[in-house]
């Protein structure tokens, strides 16, 4: 097999797409190049035209994928490992793929994908490419494969399977020696892609060398598309693959108006970088294929968007994190805002060192995905199927007879293309018509929330489109209040009354180091940027023993002055100061801006404490810092 194959299963897809139009308009499958010349008119009927692969959208309707994360990571308490780790710590006690599956699937979730290796290089399946790996661990005496168990119990319980492989590797010697790594990396890929069966996504991350002294490694993207071509011509590629977009950030939040027909050239396309800069627009970009953009472009793709993130602060598993597990109100409007915004939801649970999802997290899956059933399972709307509308036009729908309703579902047949580009939504109630929402885009799914009402009829109309419009549904829904509330993140276990700060700080006037330590994080700390970032030491009044530290980052905006390297250090008389035993970096902060927990594993008599930031995400001169926060356990 090879690239032919994926061209072939294009022209079917061509052949059944139009066999289903009820036009005989043509259709640009995953890409379309506009004419020289082409008016911005010509282009906008061009890009409705615009659909995507038979991959890409049996990928759409998933609607609910999960991530797992798990590795060597879950055994030393970090996010990001350097490689460096001890394969004999990874051994899980009780390892039950099956329970991941059962428990994922009560949550909605049809498709999992497994970190099979992240940044530190560790592989969780017995590779032969490198010693770093489940094979040289006491789990099952090397005689284990995770990659392997999860496989088969996806397969039991007829669940899709997909695999992350980092690129970025902490650990392999030849990293930066960009063929040999390559090789490596290929075989990886052809390992993973060969004995497991059929892939259905493959996920490559973005992140690479972040880390200080990190050597430049040039990916071959050509050779991994060969081998994902002639290996699994059908799974979907992700991030840095040119299926799938990342949605720009890991909170779980999309964009209101999402086009899946965007001028946003996959990173990994040869001049992508300079393509996207020319147009302005990268991965976190607000507008990914408005009118204005398109008149600028000269080529589209179908290049949809997926929200990931974790249901826990962390991307891994983490006991300080039991307790911060998203409340349901919290994952539910995370559902509005990915899946109800035209994306794919991929929600992170990471099993635990026992190998376990952990019961907390199990319950929540649980209670989510029992909400979304009660919410979706019955349309209120008497009649809610395929129909077509022009620009302008107006449809009603009669709602059940006396049911209250507070949700509006509109999805387009985006095996015609994507089109909406705003529609309005009212409410006859007691025989008037009143205003209730409106939208911009729809595409695959768009969910609208407003108060609840008992209408007798809704009112859609289509303001603004890229010409005939192909709806696949349209429905409305009650979704109950949800009861409960956030766990807050917990700033410190020492009280910071008799805190004081010693000696002289870099600070400027309107934000001094005293709002790094009042217990307030909405403000902060910020340096000065002029000298060196400086330091923050604080007299806590007496001898604790203390156990860790927390970071509160401020991210706002553009997350200036956030920081990614540090080091802490403790002293009992402030004469006589101690390194403490800790990573020295907040890992994936930059992707991933939220409070950080530091724990020693061990504990420092201290009555002094002096963090010192030693580099901000992107290198400049100064630091903002929320809050720091004192763990004794
Ligand atoms: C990020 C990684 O650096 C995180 O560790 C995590 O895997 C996330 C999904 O992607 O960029």
């Amino acid at each position: 097999m090879n690239k032919k194959i994926r061209l072939l299963q294009n022209l079917v897809w061509i052949v059944l797409l139009a066999v289903s139009c009820r036009q005989s308009e043509q259709l640009y499958v995953k890409e379309v190049v506009f004419p020289e010349g082409a008016t911005p008119e010509q282009k906008i009927e061009m890009a409705s035209r615009l659909v995507p692969t038979e991959g890409q959208y049996a990928w759409q309707q998933m609607e609910l994928t999960a991530f797992v994360h798990f590795g060597i990571n879950t055994f030393t308490n970090r996010e990001w490992g350097d490689g460096k780790e001890d394969p004999a710590l990874f051994n899980p006690t009780s390892l039950d793929c099956e329970q991941w599956v059962k428990t994922l699937q009560k949550g909605g979730f049809k498709m999992i994908i497994l970190t099979a290796k992240h940044h530190d290089g560790f592989c969780l399946w017995p590779t032969k490419t490198t010693r770093h790996s489940v094979a040289s661990s006491p789990w099952k005496d090397g005689k284990g494969d995770v990659v392997r168990e999860l496989k088969d119990a996806c397969d039991k319980y007829g669940m899709k399977f997909g695999v992350y492989l980092s690129p970025w590797d902490r650990n392999a010697e030849c990293y930066g020696d960009s063929p040999r790594y390559n090789r490596m990396f290929a075989e990886q890929l052809t390992e993973l892609l060969t004995n497991y069966g059929t892939i259905h996504e493959i996920w490559f991350d973005g992140a690479n060398a972040e880390g200080p002294n990190g050597r430049k490694q040039e990916y071959d993207w050509q050779l991994f598309c060969g081998v994902m071509d002639s290996l699994q011509p059908h799974a979907v590629r992700a991030i840095m693959g040119d299926d799938v977009r990342w949605v720009g950030n890991e909170q779980g939040l999309g964009r209101e108006t999402e086009w899946s027909a965007t001028a946003f050239m996959p990173e990994t396309y040869p001049g992508a970088q300079v393509e996207n800069q020319k147009l302005g627009i990268h991965a976190q970009a607000k507008d990914l294929g408005s009118r204005d953009l398109i008149a600028k472009a000269s080529r589209l793709f179908w290049y949809p968007s997926e929200v990931d993130v974790s249901i826990r602060p962390g991307w891994f598993y983490h006991a300080s994190q039991d307790h911060q597990v998203k409340s349901l109100q919290k994952l539910v409007d995370i559902y509005f805002e990915s899946v109800g915004y035209n994306s794919v939801l991929l929600l992170n649970v990471p099993p635990d060192i026992r190998g376990l999802i952990h019961e907390n997290d199990a319950a929540r899956l649980q209670e989510f995905g029992e909400y979304l059933r009660t919410v979706f399972q019955e349309n209120r709307l008497l009649k809610g199927e395929a129909f077509e509308m022009e620009q302008g036009d107006s449809r009603e729908f009669q709602v059940k007879p006396g049911v209250t309703i507070n949700t509006f579902l509109l999805g387009e047949d985006i095996r015609q293309g994507q089109r909406i580009e705003h529609f309005t939504l009212e409410a006859q109630i007691e025989g008037q018509w009143q205003s209730l929402a409106q939208g911009t885009t729809a595409g695959y799914k768009r969910l609208l929330r407003f108060p609840d009402c008992r209408p007798e009829a809704l009112r859609l109309t289509v303001d603004q489109s890229r010409g005939r419009v192909y709806v696949r549904e349209a429905g409305a829904y009650y979704a109950p209040v949800i009861d409960g509330q956030q766990v807050d993140f917990r700033s410190g276990d020492i009280p910071v009354t008799d805190w004081k700060i010693v000696g002289k700080v870099n600070e400027i006037s309107a934000q001094p180091a005293r709002q790094a330590i009042d217990n307030d994080p909405k403000t902060f700390w910020q340096t000065e940027g002029t000298e060196s970032i400086g330091n923050l030491t604080v007299d806590m009044g007496k001898v604790y023993d203390i156990a860790g530290f927390t970071y509160m980052p401020v991210a706002g905006g553009d997350n200036a002055g956030i920081v990614f390297l540090y080091a802490f250090y403790v002293s009992e008389d402030g004469q006589k100061w101690v390194k403490c035993e800790c990573p020295g970096e907040f890992s994936n902060i930059m992707y991933n801006p939220i409070p950080q927990t530091v724990s020693f594993g061990r504990t420092y008599p201290a009555r002094y404490f002096r963090f010192e930031p030693l580099q901000e995400i992107k290198g400049r001169p100064f630091v903002k810092v929320g809050e720091i926060g004192i763990l004794k356990k």
